[in-house]
């Protein structure tokens, strides 16, 4: 271990005293959210704890986490070299590799400029504001379908197994132009099996840190790399028939204008191709991974959030009677007149915060934050969960109350509030699909709302309790969908 001289004027960062070999792992436990936001209140809002013989920076005060992400965002702005990160897409996420800052920062230009066309560019049909909408609102109806056979045939249904297949058809018309059937087994399984590849990426999972442990059998590592290589064979397959049918008179969808842009580059001499076709193509994995789990995650705590508060649902339909009426599909735009439904969802983001942490960043050069050195290289934690129940920053912090996003007299959002939460990261790693998620969360519930009442099966309330990891899920249960009145008749 080389030590790096601390600069005079600046401090090591404070933490709690390793053991030889392991660290801190000990004190992490199976919640580093909980344990390391407990750990925050005896060393302050920035501090050290090593997992492994690695030293790790936990950021988790809303000032600090501004003043690294956002004011010394070059800074922070890196990836760590994780073990498991090595198996995501091959080591080529644009997400999770270690790309140096030229090749992430085309990469992920190249991804938002995907998602603005073929998402939320505006389009020239009179019924939908963009493609984005047109897709949501069509797989909602769907899924409300979906939900009305499997109550019938069953009686209860499980929400995320469902609500997770019509989020993915939306990804996958932008990406690939095209949907998949509620009974299409190879889409069904692949975006079921989610869990263990949140487990592992999880921030903090020991054998990332700790060499010795890759080498005990591990089942989760072994799903872990099952998922990783079914994402790749079902992706490739996908790609290799755009690649067959590509015209460059005819961009389809987000796989095809990837294609095009390193066709383009490939023509064009001074273009400079350090980023590989491999790499560009690449994004769509991301794009079409992060595309259905968080969303699909969002929804379906939403959902489980609705049955466990009934007359917050109530409220909510009520709300949609009033805005939209029962003869209407709401649409994006009506985002701006429900704002109990709003507040509603910046109350489940708080609430659940189920993603606790960031993607695990890294530092790109010597730096220091309040007064504490930092070196090049140091992996940080940012928890997102710590900020969003910060008893400082929010009146009783663990009631989930979506009153507390509006103003006094109930008839506005209040912005102010509602910036607070913190879901999507800030600065320049922050999530590249935040309009898409937060226009899918909001017009996915609003058709949900709208037309069903969900309840839990008699005398058995869900486990609310959040599996961790990447992204953190309720267990697994079964809840009741009825029509609300009008809406009994089948819709597509
Ligand atoms: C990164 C949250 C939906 C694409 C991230 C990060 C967070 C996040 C916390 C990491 C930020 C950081 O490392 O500092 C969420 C939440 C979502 C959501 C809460 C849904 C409610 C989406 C969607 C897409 C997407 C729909 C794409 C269609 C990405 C990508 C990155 C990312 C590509 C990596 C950015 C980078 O490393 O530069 N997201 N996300 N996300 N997100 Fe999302
Ligand atoms: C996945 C679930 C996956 C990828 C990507 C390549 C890339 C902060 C969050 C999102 C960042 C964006 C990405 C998320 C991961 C998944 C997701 C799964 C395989 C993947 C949440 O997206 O089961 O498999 O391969």
């Amino acid at each position: 271990v080389t030590r790096t001289k601390i600069p005079e004027g600046l401090q090591p960062l404070p933490g709690p005293k390793p053991l030889p070999l392991i660290g801190n792992v000990l004190e992490l436990g199976r919640n580093p959210h909980l344990s390391l936001m407990a750990m925050s209140k005896r060393f302050g809002p920035v501090f050290q704890v090593q997992i492994g013989t690695r030293p790790v920076a936990v950021l988790g005060g809303n000032e600090v986490v501004r003043q690294a992400l956002i004011k010394q965002g070059e800074e922070f702005a890196g990836r760590p070299d994780l073990y498991s990160f090595r198996f995501i897409s091959g080591g080529k996420s644009l997400a999770f590799s270690t790309d140096q800052a030229g090749v992430w920062r085309t990469r992920r230009k190249l991804a938002h400029n995907a998602l603005r066309s073929f998402a939320t560019i505006e389009g020239q049909s009179a019924e939908y504001s963009c493609a984005l909408e047109e897709h949501i609102s069509k797989e909602g109806l769907y899924l409300i379908e979906r939900l009305r056979s499997v109550m019938e045939a069953n009686g209860g249904f499980d929400p995320f197994r469902h609500i997770v297949v019509s989020v993915a058809n939306v990804i996958c018309g932008m990406c690939f132009g095209r949907r998949y059937s509620h009974d299409d087994h190879e889409l069904v399984n692949l975006v079921n099996m989610s869990d263990e590849f949140n487990q592992v990426v999880g921030s903090g999972n020991p054998s990332d840190f700790i060499p010795f442990l890759r080498l005990l059998p591990s089942r989760s590592m072994k799903k872990f790399l099952d998922i990783n290589r079914r994402f790749s064979v079902f992706l490739q397959k996908i790609v290799k028939e755009h690649y067959d049918t590509y015209d460059k008179d005819n961009i389809r969808d987000i796989t095809d204008s990837l294609i095009d842009h390193c066709e383009d580059r490939r023509l064009d001499e001074n273009s400079n191709l350090q980023v590989s076709d491999e790499k560009i193509v690449g994004i769509v994995n991301d794009l079409f991974g992060a595309g259905f789990d968080t969303i699909s995650t969002a929804l379906s705590w939403s959902v489980v959030y609705l049955v466990a508060y009934p007359e917050i649902q109530e409220r909510l339909h009520e709300e949609l009677k009033e805005k939209v009426g029962m003869d209407n599909t709401p649409h994006l735009v009506d985002k701006t007149n429900l704002i109990y439904l709003e507040a509603f969802i910046m109350e489940i983001f708080r609430h659940s915060s189920f993603l606790p942490f960031t993607i695990p960043h890294c530092t790109t050069k010597n730096t220091s934050l309040n007064g504490y050195f930092i070196p090049k290289d140091t992996c940080v934690f940012i928890n997102q969960w710590q900020i969003n129940h910060d008893p400082e920053m929010w009146k009783e912090p663990s009631l989930f109350n979506p009153d507390r996003f509006l103003s006094a007299d109930g008839t506005e959002l209040n912005k102010m509030e509602a910036e607070k939460v913190m879901l999507f990261g800030l600065g320049k790693r922050r999530c590249v699909g935040e309009v898409i998620a937060r226009s899918e969360v909001f017009l996915f519930l609003a058709i949900l709302i709208q037309r069903l009442k969900f309840s839990s099966m008699p005398g058995e309330m869900p486990d609310m309790t959040p599996e961790y990891g990447l992204t953190m899920k309720h267990k697994r249960c079964l809840l009741r969908a009825t029509p609300r009145p009008g809406f009994e008749a089948p819709c597509v």
